[in-house]
């Protein structure tokens, strides 16, 4: 670790945790001012992952205010709307109050999100030992990956499906060009944000086709099996769902429970991924195309958050990370697209940017490998981001210029919990 003046890291903590507090609601941290008003499903679980070491207490109501918002059928939802401002697509395009699986008195969109709240309950039992928080969330975690692995499990193999690029986190990434284009083309119109950075219209409009569709079929998991035009199984979503179900093991004890069975369900997981999205890296694969969507993205390495993956497969990803392909060429860590791609684009969302969730997740990736020097890069790279360029919600991979909003929340999370491990005691 290169050393650094410790006043500085100190001042870089109290920038993060001000962001943090200006971003809390009173219920929720939102993931920025303005852009993004609600409570994100994944951004509250690496909020609450980077304040473990800080603020225990916020972190739980963070994580217990997004369970708040969790369906009958389990589904934890992508956003949890706790006012009323404006966002679109809001509650009135999701209508989950007219679903009667979805929570009384909380509005939510009908989409799931990335599978990352076991782990960040695993990281704040780690760091901060609330037993009763385990033993009171152990529940909805368990219905949470219930329905993941029946209502989801749309290829029958094991994997759960996502049904929207927005249930990836990572919207706009190439690997969902090919499935998109077979979605009608409808021209909505709507506009919420400035979409410059992001999808073209075309795509936008594909997105709220396939959220009213979803929607219109009543939330329907036979729908989604049967008629539904967008199903991947996604490395990343199910990465982070192996990476989850192996904290519900550990987790299991504290609760009373038995940890066999989470066990079982991440070496289904495991055995699915490598069966089924393995060629060379983890590609996403389309239920409906029938195929591997062959573009490398930085959602391909999310089966590295594995401790049981094999070693040979554990080389071969790494190799391909650290290679010209990703971040062996970019100054930076980790373009969110190889750059060699044709789809590669510094400038777009999710298209070649370096995102600080992605570059923590690998860093885990890295320390349950024992990597310790790819660790050690990607963190001091991250750091190097936030340092240069702020909080911002992505960054350029080449010359670490800040992209999308500031005061970006998991960016500021993340920050938290990588000076935490960094800094001499
Ligand atoms: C749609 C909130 C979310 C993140 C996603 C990121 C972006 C929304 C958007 O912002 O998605 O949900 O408007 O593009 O892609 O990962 O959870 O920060």
């Amino acid at each position: 670790m290169e050393a650094r003046p410790a006043v500085d890291d100190a001042a870089l903590g109290r920038e993060a945790l001000s962001v943090l507090e200006a971003n809390w609601t009173g219920t929720a941290t939102v993931p920025a001012p303005g852009l993004y008003p609600h409570q994100w499903s994944w951004d509250s679980a690496f909020v609450a992952i980077g304040l473990a070491r800080h603020r225990p207490d916020r972190a739980r109501a963070e994580l217990l205010s997004l369970l708040n918002g969790q369906w009958s059928t389990g589904m934890v939802p992508h956003i949890v709307f706790h006012t009323p401002e404006a966002y679109f697509p809001g509650p009135s395009v999701w209508r989950s109050q007219d679903h009667e699986a979805a929570p009384r008195g909380v509005l939510t969109s009908g989409l799931t999100a990335p599978p990352l709240h076991a782990l960040a309950i695993w990281w704040l039992w780690r760091h901060a030992g609330d037993a009763d928080l385990v033993r009171q969330v152990y529940p909805a975690l368990s219905a949470q990956h219930a329905y993941l692995s029946t209502a989801r499990d749309l290829g029958g193999a094991g994997l759960a499906a996502i049904v929207h690029p927005w249930e990836s986190g990572m919207d706009d990434s190439p690997a969902w060009d090919q499935p998109l284009a077979a979605v009608p083309e409808t021209r909505y119109g709507y506009r919420n944000v400035d979409l410059e950075q992001r999808h073209p219209d075309s795509d936008h409009d594909r997105y709220v086709w396939l959220a009213l569709a979803y929607r219109n079929s009543g939330y329907r998991p036979e729908y989604l099996r049967d008629e539904h035009p967008f199903a991947i199984e996604d490395p990343m979503f199910n990465g982070i769902w192996l990476a989850s179900c192996q904290a519900m093991a550990e987790l299991a004890p504290v609760a009373g429970a038995d940890p066999v069975p989470h066990l079982e369900q991440a070496e289904r997981i495991r055995h699915a991924l490598l069966e089924r999205l393995w060629d060379g890296c983890f590609y996403a694969r389309d239920l409906r195309a029938d195929h591997l969507i062959k573009v490398c993205t930085v959602g391909g390495f999310g089966p590295l958050l594995d401790p049981g993956l094999p070693s040979d497969r554990v080389s071969a990803a790494i190799d391909i990370l650290e290679s010209a392909r990703f971040m062996g060429a970019t100054g930076y860590p980790v373009p969110s697209c190889e750059i060699r791609a044709a789809q590669f684009d510094r400038t777009r969302y999710w298209r070649g940017p370096s995102w600080v969730n992605t570059n923590w997740l690998l860093r885990r990736a890295a320390a349950v490998h024992d990597r310790v020097a790819l660790g050690q890069q990607l963190a001091n790279g991250t750091l190097r981001l936030v340092r240069q360029a702020g909080f911002r919600e992505c960054f350029d991979p080449f010359d670490g210029s800040g992209r999308g909003c500031r005061d970006f929340s998991w960016s500021a999370a993340l920050t938290l919990d990588l000076l935490a491990d960094t800094v001499e005691p």
